[in-house]
């Protein structure tokens, strides 16, 4: 439906990813909320030539310190100075052994795990159940560059079901982003921390968007396409793509069971956002016990009446290829966004306590943790990630392939 309404969500959604992810140090010039209301309606945006011709071109006034009053601190400021154009590290064709991914994975998983103990809050079920998909998110499929989280072409990932944030905090943390070290893993949850309970984008480089009200994250994920799509069309051209990336979303029941995400969804089928791709945390598990008792809804056919492509991963605890082939399919089709169910079990690894709401919001215990790690055969101390994780695995192998020095800065 293009109602007016819907016009006016997709200004606001359009409005503040551009805002927040503009920099005007890119080539590209970016637009200001004040110039909004000059867009062109957006219906158009399936077929890219009309989008791109019928706008009125505008500029950033905004200064690359200008954070959008986010109480930006100059411990974790947004934007990275000049270096804004770095080539991306291509993470693509890497052949990692499956053992190897494996511990990477539970190294997600204890890490979660160790700093919601320490904390003694938060929420570990999330992040061990969908370690597998965050990580071959990350290691595997994103474009990035730790080391110039604001580079304009990034992949973006939004983390909707954002009390699950130990998981993209474990992310960034193996990934190499300097803005979540040991000693911020280890203040997880704390005054003053760059590790908040809930993932803050102006306090944590890497992190996108601000999350925590479920559904919210998924909409402004819808933004985030659209701004991409809307900018490629009107910037790029045959020979210079310089606008090209993708975004990507975890959601989970609770973010399906809130009106603005089929909102915003609504929209993005309606747009066709071919490059906008979401993980649906399939976990059969709230915050109060089984989704039987109040959320029974078909999910896929609710998202294929959206225009969704829809893919159903049946096992998200250990099916890589199975994870690795949706996300194939999901970018072969261009002319949708892709919604990837993948079914998990909340706190995978956990004997006593997977599979139950006991584990969505609360520390396991050291008894817990205990049976977890003799469960997952791992033998390490709190927080320690293993040498062959560190040393072939993630961030260190990537700039192996791609050291600092060499990449083009402009
Ligand atoms: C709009 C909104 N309402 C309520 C909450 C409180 N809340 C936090 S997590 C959660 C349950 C989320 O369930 P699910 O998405 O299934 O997460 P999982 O149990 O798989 O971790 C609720 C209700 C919230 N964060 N936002």
């Amino acid at each position: 439906m293009a109602s007016s309404s819907s016009l006016h969500l997709s200004q606001a959604l359009l409005a503040r990813a551009v805002y927040l992810h503009g920099s005007s140090s890119d080539r590209v010039s970016l637009t200001t909320t004040s110039t909004l209301s000059s867009f062109p309606s957006f219906s158009g945006l399936k077929t890219l030539s009309s989008a791109s011709s019928s706008s009125s071109s505008s500029s950033s006034s905004s200064s690359s310190s200008n954070c959008g009053g986010l109480g930006v601190t100059s411990r974790a400021p947004r934007r990275v100075g000049s270096v804004v154009r770095a080539t991306a590290v291509e993470t693509l064709d890497k052949t990692t052994e499956a053992s190897l991914v494996e511990k990477s994975i539970n190294t997600i998983r204890f890490l979660s795990i160790d700093a919601v103990e320490k904390a003694n809050s938060g929420h570990p079920g999330l992040p061990m159940g969908c370690a597998p998909m965050g990580h071959i998110l990350y290691d595997e499929v994103m474009r990035y560059n730790p080391k110039n989280p604001s580079w304009f072409n990034r992949d973006r990932f939004i983390l909707s079901a954002g009390h699950g944030c130990m998981l993209q905090y474990a992310l960034l943390h193996l990934a190499g982003y300097d803005s979540v070290q040991e000693e911020d893993l280890k203040s997880f949850r704390q005054w003053g921390s760059r590790t908040p309970g809930h993932p803050e984008n102006f306090e944590t480089y890497g992190v996108e968007v601000t999350t925590g009200p479920l559904g919210q994250g998924i909409a402004n994920a819808v933004g985030l396409a659209l701004a991409e799509k809307h900018l490629a069309a009107r910037f790029n051209k045959p020979d210079s793509e310089i606008v090209d990336h993708y975004t990507y979303v975890i959601l989970g029941d609770g973010c399906q069971m809130e009106g603005i995400s089929n909102e915003a969804c609504s929209l993005a089928g309606h747009w066709g956002l071919g490059k906008l791709i979401a993980f649906y945390d399939d976990n059969h598990i709230s915050i109060d016990g089984d989704t039987e008792i109040a959320f029974t809804e078909n999910v896929d056919k609710r998202f294929e009446a959206l225009g969704w492509h829809v893919i159903w991963v049946k096992n998200g605890n250990t099916g890589y290829d199975e994870i690795r082939a949706a996300i194939k399919e999901a970018k072969a089709v261009k002319d949708k966004p892709t919604l990837i169910k993948v079914t998990t079990t909340i706190g995978y690894g956990s004997p006593n306590k997977a599979n139950s709401y006991s584990v969505h919001g609360s520390a396991l215990g050291a008894k817990e943790v205990d049976a977890t790690r003799k469960n997952l055969g791992w033998p390490y101390e709190p927080f320690h990630v293993p040498e062959d994780v560190k040393k072939y695995g993630w961030s260190v192998k990537r700039f192996s392939f791609f050291p600092v020095s060499k990449l083009r800065f402009s």
